[in-house]
C-alpha cells in the first residue's frame, strides 16, 4: 500500500542552518507525500517521551539538551514504504559514516548534531506512536498528490 506513514523531523541545528526547506525538497522530490507539519519548540517533557528509548544511555542528557534547544519542523510524511525509504534517505546516524546523497552524508559531520530524525523502521509501530506524540488525528491531511499516478503504477 502507498499510504504508510512516518514520522520525520528537522532537527534544530536543521532549522538554524536554513536546512528545513532542503529537506522537505527532497522528501518531496522523491513522490513522497506531506500529510502533516508543525513548527514547534519541543519541551523537556516532550523530549523525554520521544527519546524515552535511549533514557538510560549515556548521551540522553545531551541528547534532550540538543532537541529543546531551539524550534524544529515536525512533520508526517506518506508513500509506499515510507519509513524505511526515509531511513535510507536519512543515511547512518554518525554523519561521518552516512553515505554521500543521504541527508545526513550530504550537511553533517557530527553524531549529536545528525540534522534529521525519522521513526526506526526496525522498532514496527515507531511511526504511529511518534506520530500520535507529535499530532492529533485532525492535524493530518488526506488527500491526492496530482503526480501520484506518474510515481506509482
Ligand atoms: O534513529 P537515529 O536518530 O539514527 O539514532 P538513535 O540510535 O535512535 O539515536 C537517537 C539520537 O541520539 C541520534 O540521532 C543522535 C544521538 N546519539 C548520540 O548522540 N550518541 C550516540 N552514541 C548515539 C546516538
Ligand atoms: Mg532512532
Amino acid at each position: 500500500s502507498n499510504d504508510e506513514r512516518t514520522f520525520v523531523m528537522a532537527k534544530p541545528d536543521a532549522v538554524q542552518r536554513g536546512l528545513v526547506g532542503t529537506i522537505i525538497s527532497r522528501l518531496e522530490e522523491r513522490g513522497l507525500k506531506l500529510a502533516g507539519a508543525k513548527f514547534m519548540q519541543i519541551d523537556e517533557e516532550l523530549a523525554n517521551q520521544h527519546y524515552a528509548e535511549h533514557q538510560d544511555k549515556p548521551f540522553f542528557d545531551e541528547l534532550v539538551a540538543f532537541i529543546t534547544s531551539g524550534p524544529v519542523m515536525a512533520m508526517v510524511w506518506e508513500g509506499a514504504d515510507a519509513t524505511r525509504q526515509v531511513r535510507q534517505m536519512m543515511g547512518a546516524t554518525d554523519p561521518k559514516e552516512a553515505q554521500p546523497g543521504t541527508i545526513r552524508g550530504d550537511f553533517g559531520l557530527d553524531l549529536g548534531q545528525n540534522i534529521i530524525h525519522g521513526s526506526d523502521h526496525e522498532d514496527p509501530g515507531a511511526n504511529e506512536r511518534e506520530i500520535d506524540l507529535f499530532f492529533d488525528e485532525e492535524e493530518l491531511v488526506d488527500y491526492e498528490r496530482s503526480d501520484e499516478p506518474w510515481v506509482y503504477e
